[in-house]
């Protein structure tokens, strides 16, 4: 039997195509089960050179901004690591940025996760060398208190930049099933290396896609090698959720025109309104109907 062919459910009944057709039923169950997944390169159908690009494409965006040379990641020294915190809003320095965000099977899953409905919130990249401390454990559904963890309100999609082979690249770390627990982390829970919760790392190839439920409770660990790790983090919304920037009426068209998928993806929240006096009509029904169904 196959429930989606009764079309019963117009929301979830396309995901649930979509799922089979990109293979991601294991990675919907561990997102369910763990609260994170990581999609291996050969399941993403990245266009070729993809991931290289990508990389190319932050470090270019980093030395711009920063006016230094990175050069090749896995050479350059930690100490090159800019401590200014300028990687937010990515999204028009290059059109690899716009392939990230609109990846089919990372929408795929942003869905599941987030509902037909899940905005583009903002892109931000890690650019991580050998030292510096661990970083605490967090959710990343920020201002989401106890009481409303049966949903996922925001999810994190980040691509895998360089490989992640062990805990010497200083990955992400995560603990299983915290998405359940539906709150932040405490401050006495935060401490990494003291916590008692049982912590698995992220390990991928380059090119790999981890996702999480923003509830994940998570952190990383201090890099030991030389090199440097590359991540872009990409967080996707409900729509009743503040994203980092308002993308909507704020990307170019020629950009839009080009890719009508990014359109859908960075939607149009109602609020806050554009026009206090008179907010536009047309987002208020889209909204309403996304809180009829968590896959709306
Ligand atoms: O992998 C890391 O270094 C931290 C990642 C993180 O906390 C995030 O992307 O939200
Ligand atoms: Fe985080």
């Amino acid at each position: 039997m196959d429930i989606a062919k009764y079309g019963t459910s117009p929301n979830v009944d396309p995901l649930m195509g979509d799922l089979e057709t990109y293979g991601l039923f294991k990675h919907v169950v561990e997102l369910e089960a763990y609260g994170m997944t990581v999609v291996p390169p050969e399941t993403l159908r990245s266009s070729p050179g993809f991931i290289d690009r990508l990389r190319g494409a932050i470090v270019h965006a980093c030395e711009k901004r920063n006016d230094i040379v990175i050069g090749d990641p896995a050479t350059a020294p930690a100490s090159i690591v800019p401590k200014t915190r300028n990687g937010w809003d990515l999204l028009e320095e290059d059109e690899v940025f716009v392939e990230a965000a609109i990846n089919p099977v990372v929408l795929t899953l942003v869905r599941w996760l987030c509902g037909q409905s899940a905005i583009f919130g903002g892109q931000t990249w890690i650019i991580k060398g050998a030292g510096g401390d661990p970083l605490g454990l967090h959710s990343d559904s920020h201002g989401i208190p106890p009481g409303a963890g049966q949903i996922a309100h925001m999810c994190n999609a980040s691509w895998i930049c360089t490989d992640y082979e062990s805990a010497d690249d200083g990955p992400t770390v995560f603990i299983p099933g915290s998405h359940k627990y539906g709150r932040a982390t405490l401050p006495h829970e935060a401490n990494l290396a003291a916590t008692h919760f049982k912590t698995f790392p992220l390990i991928a190839k380059s090119g790999s896609l981890a996702i999480w439920n923003g509830a994940t409770w998570h952190g990383s660990v201090p890099r030991t090698k030389s090199g440097l790790r590359v991540t872009l983090v990409q967080n996707y919304f409900r729509p009743y959720m503040r994203t980092m920037r308002n993308y909507s009426g704020n990307v170019s068209p020629q950009l839009l025109q080009k890719y009508p998928e990014l359109e859908r993806a960075i939607g149009k929240p109602l609020y806050p309104y554009d026009n206090p006096q008179a907010p536009d009509g047309t987002r208020v029904a889209p909204l309403m109907r996304a809180g009829t169904d968590p896959f709306a």
